[in-house]
């Protein structure tokens, strides 16, 4: 019992409530945070013995979740457990118990609040709905960790409900092809951390992803082949709500649409035929919104693909017309002119006016990218807002749901803590009232995967996707960072046992760079860089969907952690010397083992610079060290020149960057000055 019982005596005689942003969150490693937590005192023991019970309400689903749970408990503890169900509540470890059925079709109304009360005789988790179950469930398992007497739940009470209802993870299985087994275990990890909305975007230049029986050339000559049959929708769908998650489709028109063209090129407002788009970009290929034949073939398409998807709400995409294909077809421009259209963006919405009633006829609610929003639609469409905040928050003053996605770009490669610090409710959406805030209705992180393959997809999702989770569950009082990164490395490594490939993708991808040799000495190098952020790669070279993602930027992940702890050390550097110390030692002396590794791979040898920088910097940051140690002020020469090797080393190589030169500047500074 590691302390549970001092936090609560310390909670006690400070007289402070133990609510959501107190010391009790230091003692557990829960992600994202419940919105309260009592420590109780004890720990219910985790053994052989351990018996899940069914109580109250049952359907199918919750003696799936019960037996997940057990499978889910064994593995993480490799403690063999039998399956089944114990019949007598009073001698269940954990009793599961449901009050009534949740919604046929699970919706942003959905209760997912659930109860737990640890004791050390006992767990119990009751919810509403087996959705609030399922949030529990994750949570129970949470709890659960490894001491000196082994594993346990700790004694606690918990109380949680979402702070959004809409917590969504949206993946591009356009740009890059993804199989069904990379939804599937991305599916399980969102359930890990309580997300519930996975959306797909399903049509892009680059691909149509599903299939049409309807208009089957979308995917014959749409797709190479790579796309998902309407079976493996259906059980995909099952799969997800499940685990108490929604599935969104996307089919994004009228722009981001080369890929139906190739089949069907009579819907284009440009001349055929078109190829499949091999590059990333805006692309001028656009669906003709003046042609009634546009609008029938829609219902038709609108109709197959939202029979398979039970979810409320249909994506209509929007996004990114430029309207190069509008400007330069006669009869568009004529179709404008006679409808009194001063611009392209009137003419997207006389399309968005008759999608709508399109959508609406198949019995879903209109949700699209920001561009959609006029204050002519229904109140209840949904804006998703990418382009900035204030999308978001002029859509809630004017009544209109929207759910944010500005600032959760995962394909940006950012760090966890970047993404944390994104609140649907904080910048331009702060001033709303509080009737107005109730419009947003959450967010989604979003996946875009022009840089990501099925080997790397997990490694830019997680564990960021986590951190947009807790920020979209939990409190809003709930961001110290610190604390968000504590809890994350234990969070991520329950991660990978449920499936996510964030760390065994990365140590393959590293063994194919290193060829024969070992890559272990690749990996103190692959530990220190980062992909460079946001839009860089486009910049860099010529990509396509043809390039192979097989280098070192692909496999870095996007935050390098031991960089942060490195940058942590050096901040605080009087009570962490010695490991700061010995860390640059390791990086000057790895140059004599990188050098040749990175020489003989045709992959790695851009990467020379990057072992050539690690090592010099490494070394400057020891000779900082040495002069501070000295109690003189370094010579200006010798911070001139490091100043000029620093600003080098900055600098992006093969489109990664070194994440040592800045903390390694600090100790530079501090030898300037001869002090900390
Ligand atoms: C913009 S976000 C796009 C996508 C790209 C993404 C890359 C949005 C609605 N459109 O087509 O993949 O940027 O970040």
């Amino acid at each position: 019992m590691k302390g549970h019982t001092s936090v609560l005596l310390l909670a006690i005689t400070a007289g402070i409530t133990l609510g959501s942003s107190s010391a009790w969150a230091e003692t557990y490693n829960l992600m994202p945070q419940p919105a309260k937590l009592e420590p109780g005192s004890g720990r219910l023991v985790i053994d052989g013995s351990f018996r899940v019970a069914l109580e109250g309400f049952r359907e199918p689903r919750l003696d799936a979740v019960a037996a997940r749970l057990i499978q889910r408990l064994s593995r993480q503890t490799g403690i063999p457990l039998p399956g089944g169900l114990e019949s007598e509540p009073g001698k269940a470890t954990l009793v599961l118990h449901c009050d009534h059925a949740g919604e046929e079709i699970q919706s942003v109304r959905e209760d997912e609040s659930y109860q737990m009360d640890v004791t050390p005789q006992q767990a119990r988790l009751s919810a509403p709905t087996p959705v609030g179950l399922m949030r529990g469930v994750e949570t129970f398992l949470q709890l659960i960790e490894l001491d000196a007497q082994g594993f346990s739940a700790p004694a606690v009470h918990i109380t949680d409900h979402p702070r959004f209802a809409w917590r969504g993870l949206m993946i591009d299985v356009c740009r890059h092809w993804m199989p069904m087994e990379v939804l599937q275990r991305n599916i399980d990890a969102m359930a890990a951390v309580k997300l519930n909305v996975l959306h797909l975007h399903l049509s892009d230049d680059q691909g149509f992803r599903i299939e049409s029986k309807k208009y089957p050339r979308l995917q014959e000559l749409g797709s190479d082949g790579h796309y998902y049959t309407q079976a493996q929708i259906t059980e995909l769908v099952i799969y997800a709500r499940d685990r108490g998650i929604r599935v969104v489709p996307e089919m994004d028109m009228p722009g981001h649409s080369t890929s139906w063209f190739v089949g069907y090129p009579e819907l284009a407002s440009g001349p055929g035929p078109v190829q499949i788009e091999r590059k990333w970009g805006v692309f001028n290929p656009t669906l003709d919104p003046t042609r009634e034949e546009t609008y029938t073939f829609l219902d038709g398409l609108i109709g197959e693909i939202a029979a398979l998807f039970p979810d409320e709400y249909f994506h209509v995409g929007g996004d990114e017309v430029n309207g190069v294909q509008w400007n330069t077809n006669a009869s568009i421009m004529a179709f404008k002119k006679a409808q009194g259209m001063k611009d392209n963006a009137d003419l997207q919405m006389y399309f968005n006016r008759r999608l709508m009633p399109i959508v609406q006829k198949h019995g879903k609610k209109m949700i699209g990218w920001d561009e959609i929003f006029h204050p002519d639609l229904p109140k209840d469409i949904v804006v998703q807002s990418w382009r900035g905040q204030e999308s978001l928050a002029q859509a809630a003053r004017l009544g209109y749901m929207s759910i944010l996605s500005h600032g959760y770009y995962l394909d940006h490669a950012l760090a966890p803590a970047d993404y944390y610090q994104v609140d649907p409710l904080a910048g331009a959406a702060a001033n709303l009232t509080p009737e107005q805030a109730s419009h947003i209705l959450g967010g989604e992180a979003c996946m875009w995967s022009e840089f990501v393959t099925p080997e790397n997809i997990d490694s830019r999702i997680w564990p960021s996707a986590a951190a947009v989770a807790e920020r979209l569950w939990s409190p809003q009082d709930v961001k110290a960072v610190d604390s968000m990164y504590r809890r994350l490395e234990v969070v991520s490594r329950k991660l990978d046992g449920v499936g996510v490939t964030r760390n065994s993708s990365y140590m393959l991808m590293l063994a194919r760079l290193a060829g024969t040799h070992s890559p272990e000495s690749l990996t103190t190098l692959a530990d220190v860089v980062e992909p460079i952020k946001a839009y860089a790669r486009e910049g860099a070279r010529e990509y396509t969907s043809l390039t192979p993602y097989n280098r070192l930027v692909d496999a870095a992940r996007p935050e390098s952690e031991v960089a942060r702890i490195f940058a942590e050390r050096a901040d605080h550097l009087t009570a962490n010397k010695d490991a700061v110390r010995k860390q640059l030692i390791a990086w000057r002396d790895s140059r004599e083992e990188l050098l040749p590794l990175l020489q003989q791979s045709a992959l790695l040898q851009e990467d020379i610079p990057l072992a050539e920088d690690l090592s010099s910097v490494a070394r400057a940051g020891l000779e900082a060290l040495d002069y501070v140690d000295s109690g003189h002020p370094a010579p200006k020469a010798w911070v001139e020149g490091q100043t000029v090797l620093l600003n080098l080393a900055a600098k992006p190589h093969a489109e990664l960057l070194l994440m040592i030169v800045e903390p390694v500047r600090k100790l530079v500074a501090a030898a300037e000055r001869g002090s900390w």
